[in-house]
């Protein structure tokens, strides 16, 4: 039975390379590549049943066409030739009449391929339509925190590891998001390599780590200026390093850490203080301590500096400069692709932007002119944005023509005028560089497209072929696109050589530079001064939290999930259970509610109901909701509904966690 070599295309940090069985056309089995080191020859218990989401019963068949009122999810099929027929006559219209920003379209990071992902945004760019700013939905706060730190470049190796003789997971749960890097930490675990997890959740993770810190959403800037506290009054800091490689230090220690004393710490954090004393007796006399950050800590109003503190810890003791030492948020950056190539092949060197966390606002409010027209592909917004019922709202507009390309009929989708079924990434191919390691990969096609179902890269090509775009990249095959990709790129590499569907690692051991402004380490950051933010690293407390309501959301990924795009496999929905919400025991108590009833948890923005767990994985005073889960599978509702379309301190991102609210009797 012939194997297919090929890349799994999920939002995940791992892109992982995978081996797909094929028999009679049909995939039969998906597995690890033993043979590229970061997957080790397994796929997570998602993926390894990928082909039940290509073979879902839920998926699509034929593009529809609408014929109940918007959001009722009544349509009728129609034919592919109709289908394009009537979106290109209509945007047709919209473009002369109100001119090319009147358009929005935009693919989204379902299908993490560079090709479908990037050319589709190509297109909206070629017509000069509006442009979405992406990523302000997911990780824009943490990477603008990252990049004026330490800079826009990828982060350490998680493969480094190997070499490390702490590992600490802060505000990340490698068991659901990063189970490879999982999987290497618990090997050099077996050598006694301690791992310390620092989370308001106790995750799967925590519970098996060394040691596990139950901090407070958003204190991580004071935790980790505690640390540098400590390290500083006992003689554990860098001094040779932290002279050659960064700057600002000096004023961070004689105006910040001062005011970061155990005590203290401990009172912001929940921790005790001697904890942040062992954490800094531990990371002091650590050589090679690896931190995994995750995006969780910067989903709030000051995410980005509560991010940013603790990528500088490891430039204290000079762990950046040594390999398995260091930090590493995302590697992305890393790779320097010709990405204009797919994503900019043409159109106006200006357009209109719109920030995607305020799609919803945008819909409604913009003019001159406003949006007449939506085109949206492998993104949910009407469950994953926050403020979901203003974006509901905008989506129930009578003079918005949407159209949504999905393999699955979303809750977004049945908003749409035009639905168009969408291949799964088994379906297309294309090519892949990771945002979790440092490896890229060319992934084949498995299968053929299930039914009527099309690529992005067919439905782009073709739109373009209608409104006449002359680019060439519209008219190429994917193994072309590749070259595109690495033509004038700082990254070299044989793009022909790439097509045997081998993984390629770019990672060096050497230690980790730093492309600021100042080439060092960032204490002290001017771009940060220059946009009126605090220059330092500091903690405050959450603005939001000045309110009428008592508990703070905490929001985390689900373990069977990933935001909605497993919800169309009925297994993975029944593994990871009905939608529900924690409370910690004293809260419970003090509401009179109960474990598994079902609770209400509502603010001024709105309602939802979920099952309630009572469970002290969580702290008093937080509401723990894993994963975005569409309204159907809940008692009613979805999370977002409850949080506000604010932005973080940097990245214009989504504050998800500055959500609070009162939980009660449904
Ligand atoms: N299974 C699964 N995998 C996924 C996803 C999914 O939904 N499910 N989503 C994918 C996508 S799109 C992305 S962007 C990534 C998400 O990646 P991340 O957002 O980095 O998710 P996690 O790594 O789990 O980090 C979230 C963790 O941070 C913790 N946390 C929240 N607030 C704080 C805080 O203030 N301080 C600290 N220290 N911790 C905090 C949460 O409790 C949670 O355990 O994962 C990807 N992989
Ligand atoms: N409360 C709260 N909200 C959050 C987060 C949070 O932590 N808390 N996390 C945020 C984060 S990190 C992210 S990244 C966003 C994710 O938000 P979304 O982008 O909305 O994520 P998904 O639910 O994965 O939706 C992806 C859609 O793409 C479809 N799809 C899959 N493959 C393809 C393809 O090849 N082509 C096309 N056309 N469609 C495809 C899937 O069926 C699915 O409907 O959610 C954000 N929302
Ligand atoms: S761990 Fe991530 S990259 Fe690997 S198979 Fe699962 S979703 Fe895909
Ligand atoms: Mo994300």
């Amino acid at each position: 039975m012939p194997t297919i070599r090929t890349v799994c295309a999920h939002d995940c940090p791992d892109m992982c390379s995978l081996l797909v069985t094929v028999a009679d056309g049909r995939i039969t089995k998906i597995q690890g590549d033993p043979e590229q080191s970061f997957t080790a020859g397994f796929a997570c218990g998602k993926v390894n049943r990928d082909m039940e989401l290509v073979y879902s019963p839920e998926r699509i068949k034929a593009p529809l066409r609408r014929v109940g009122p918007k959001g009722s999810g009544q349509f009728a099929p129609i034919t592919w030739d109709q289908a394009i027929d009537e979106i290109v006559g209509h945007w047709r219209a919209v473009i002369s009449e109100s001119g090319p920003e009147a358009l929005l379209g935009y693919a989204y990071s379902a299908h993490q391929g560079l090709i479908n992902r990037g050319l589709t945004n190509g297109l909206f760019h070629a017509l000069g339509a509006s442009r979405l700013l992406g990523g302000t939905v997911c990780d824009s706060c943490a990477e603008a925190a990252w990049d004026v730190t330490v800079g826009p470049t990828g982060g350490a190796d998680p493969e480094s590891v190997v070499e490390s003789d702490l590992v600490i997971a802060w505000g990340s749960d490698l068991y659901a998001t990063n189970v490879h890097l999982w999987a290497k930490i618990e090997d050099v675990r077996r050598r006694g390599v301690k791992l310390i997890v620092i989370d308001p959740r106790r995750t799967r993770a925590a519970v098996t780590a060394d040691w596990y810190l139950p901090v407070k959403i958003g204190t991580d800037s004071a935790l980790a200026l505690g640390v540098m506290h400590v390290l500083v009054r006992d003689g554990m800091a860098d001094r040779a390093y932290l002279a050659a490689h960064t700057i600002g230090f000096e004023q961070v220690e004689a105006q910040v850490l001062p005011r970061f004393t155990p005590e203290r710490v401990a009172d912001i954090s929940g921790l005790a203080a001697a904890d942040v004393e062992r954490l800094a007796a531990m990371y002091g006399a650590a050589r090679t301590p690896f931190i995994r950050i995750g995006f969780g800590m910067s989903r709030f109003t000051h995410g980005g500096q509560n991010l940013r503190t603790v990528a500088l810890l490891p430039g204290v003791t000079g762990a950046y400069g040594r390999y398995g030492g260091g930090a590493m948020l995302a590697t992305a950056a890393a790779f320097d692709l010709n990405y204009g190539a797919v994503r900019r092949p043409s159109g106006p060197a200006a357009a209109r932007t719109v920030n995607h966390l305020k799609l919803g606002e945008a819909l409604l409010e913009l003019t001159d002119p406003p949006i007449r027209a939506l085109f949206i592909a492998a993104n949910n917004p009407a469950v994953t944005n926050p403020d979901t019922a203003k974006m509901r709202a905008a989506l129930s507009r009578e003079d918005l023509f949407t159209v949504v390309h999905d393999p699955f009929l979303t809750a977004t989708a049945r908003f749409a005028d035009i639905v168009l079924p969408a291949t799964t990434y088994l379906e297309t191919e294309d090519f892949y560089r990771s945002y979790g390691t440092y490896y890229m990969q060319y992934g084949h096609r498995a299968v053929e497209p299930v039914g009527e179902a099309w690529s992005n890269l067919r439905l782009t090509q073709t739109l373009a072929a209608r409104f006449g775009l002359t680019d060439p990249v519209f008219r190429m095959k994917e193994p072309q696109i590749l070259q595109e990709l690495f033509r004038g790129a700082g990254l070299q590499a044989d793009p022909a050589s790439l097509l045997d569907g081998k993984a390629v690692s770019i990672a060096t051991k050497s230690g980790q530079v730093f492309p600021t402004p100042s080439g060092k380490l960032e204490f002290y950051s001017r771009t940060l001064e220059e946009r009126g933010l605090p220059p330092l690293p500091d903690w405050q407390p959450d603005p939001a939290s000045i309110g009428a309501y008592p508990l703070q959301l905490l929001t985390t990924p689900g373990y069977f999930q990933s935001h909605t795009a497993f919800s169309g496999v009925a297994s993975l929905r029944k593994r990871e259970g009905a939608p529900f919400a924690v409370l910690h025991p004293s809260d419970a108590v003090a509401r009179g509610l109960q474990d598994g009833q079902i609770v209400r948890l509502r603010n001024g923005l709105g309602a939802v109901s979920l099952r309630l767990r009572v469970l002290d994985d969580i702290q008093p005073g937080v509401v723990l909701v894993p994963g975005q889960r569409p309204d159907e599978e809940a008692a009613d509702g979805t999370v977002n509904m409850l949080c506000a379309d604010g932005y973080t301190d940097m990245g214009a991102g989504a504050v998800y966690q500055s959500t609070w609210l009162e939980v009660e009797a449904a």
